[in-house]
């Protein structure tokens, strides 16, 4: 049973919903509590050893979703698949903003990040991504009818009454700042809801996130509709991160997941969620991380 600052996991979940937590910028676990950060212990023989390992996810369907402690998404699917095939049962969610994963992981607050945590070169600096899983697109949130005709980075950047919500230490926020956007015309919001609630109250023109991201976020919400994907954004590509000192792991994972790649489960894993294989087919982690940012 976790117990966190002596609080049963039950009662951590009811009173700080795991969202409104990541929200205040904390990580939530969803599950028994573990040791702090390893020694030289391969982290996957950790795991055949306890059973599971521990995974950073933001709660963002259809890349990560976490419902009654149970992890899915199209990356933890992915993850799970691969570590049964090496031996690991189980994963065990820790919910955490992206901004937190990589810190995290270097902390030993969890084992791996499977998040779509889109790859760049300061993140592919950080950590050991394993080869592509999926690569995926771009959208802006918009007011219903798209007043502003919000539709690439283009039609944003000379606009400067133009205000763009993004997760704060996100990838959308990294493009921005790449592109030269003014810190003051964007507006850092923790999650999903909150950026779309940005957009709905005005004080954003915008809420810019992954495309099936934001399907997800305004199925049921009919003042807010999805641009297509912004053609002059980068590449969103994601793999799964491991600690540059777990090389071994990530090599055997790699391995692992090159062979699950070659089977109809891994296509089938992905079209679950909306993504498709062949869009990740010959797309390569050295490819990714030239991305700037
Ligand atoms: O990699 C990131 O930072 C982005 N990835 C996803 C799946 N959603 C938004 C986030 O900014």
């Amino acid at each position: 049973m976790v117990t966190t600052n002596g609080w049963t996991r039950r009662d951590f979940i009811r009173r700080t919903s795991a969202v409104g937590a990541a929200a205040i910028g904390g990580p939530i676990l969803l599950s028994a509590c573990g040791g702090g950060s390893d020694s030289a212990e391969d982290v996957l023989e950790k795991g055949r050893k306890q059973g599971f390992l521990r995974v950073g996810v933001a709660n963002e369907p259809p890349y990560t979703k976490v419902a009654a402690e149970n992890v899915t998404g199209v990356e933890p699917d992915i993850l799970r698949t691969v570590l049964k095939r090496l031996g690991i049962d189980r994963i065990e969610g820790v919910i955490t903003p992206y901004d937190q994963m990589i810190p995290g992981l270097q902390a030993g607050r969890w084992d791996v990040v499977a998040a779509g945590l889109f790859m760049k070169q300061s993140r592919c600096g950080q950590v050991l991504y394993s080869e592509p899983t999926i690569v995926s697109t771009e959208s802006f949130g918009v007011r219903k009818g798209n007043p502003k005709k919000i539709t690439t980075l283009a039609s944003i950047k000379d606009h400067s009454d133009l205000k763009i919500a993004v997760l704060s230490g996100g990838f959308e926020e990294g493009i921005l700042k790449e592109k030269g956007m003014p810190a003051g015309r964007q507006i850092q919001v923790r999650d999903g809801r909150s950026g779309i609630e940005a957009v709905k109250s005005g004080r954003a023109d915008a809420f810019f996130l992954p495309t099936l991201s934001l399907e997800d976020l305004v199925k049921s919400d009919k003042a807010i509709e999805v641009t297509k994907p912004v053609d002059d954004a980068p590449v969103t590509g994601a793999g799964h991160c491991f600690r540059k000192k777990d090389k071994a792991a990530h090599d055997k994972y790699n391995k692992e997941l090159a062979a699950l790649k070659k089977t109809p489960e891994f296509g089938k894993i992905l079209e679950k969620w909306g993504f498709h294989a062949s869009d990740v087919e010959g797309v390569t982690t050295k490819q990714l991380c030239k991305t700037s940012g």
